[in-house]
């Protein structure tokens, strides 16, 4: 009985077919536009802790996301984000858990403009400056006393040797 009810709801909620619901896991799904040379949200904006999954499925081309490490690079960032060699069909899933600016690419498209980004909160990442840490502090002096003693022990030897 409740079933019957649930399908009714359903059937009201459900999105045409033409524009398939967001997968489980998903926050928001980036895929290829009707060009088939870009991606179909190129400037998009998120929370701290949300995940963005580029999706598609027998595309003409093969494409990929490739982080770059700064606007206008046609080259991914070694060590980066990347979805892996450019394929046909693709689900690359990114949690983003601090505030930063994404800039991505497709690697083959990316001189012919195929990039785009994500703001993930700020947008701006935070520089921390680690703490110093109490070996750092106390580094410096005890090295100097170290110094120091050797060299009052060189000249003691020193000294002692020219009185042979
Ligand atoms: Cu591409």
């Amino acid at each position: 009985m409740s079933n019957g009810v649930i399908h009714v709801i359903d059937k009201v909620l459900m999105p045409p077919a033409d524009e398939p619901a967001i997968p489980e896991g998903c926050d928001y799904v980036i895929g290829i536009d009707d060009t088939g040379l870009a991606y179909d949200n190129i400037d998009l904006a998120i929370e701290v802790g949300q995940t963005v999954c580029w999706i598609w499925e027998g595309e003409s081309m093969a494409h990929n996301v490739a982080e770059i490490s700064e606007e206008g690079d046609t080259a991914r960032m070694i060590g980066g984000d990347y979805s892996g060699e450019s394929m046909e069909t693709v689900d690359y899933r990114l949690t983003f858990t601090e505030d930063e600016t994404f800039h991505y690419i497709c690697e083959p498209h990316a001189t012919m403009g195929m990039v785009g980004k994500v703001t993930v909160g700020t947008g701006v990442q935070e520089v921390t400056t680690p703490e110093p840490t109490y070996e750092d502090e106390n580094n410096t002096p005890g090295f100097t006393a170290l110094v120091l003693g050797v060299a009052a022990i060189s000249a003691v030897v020193l000294s002692g040797r020219r009185r042979w």
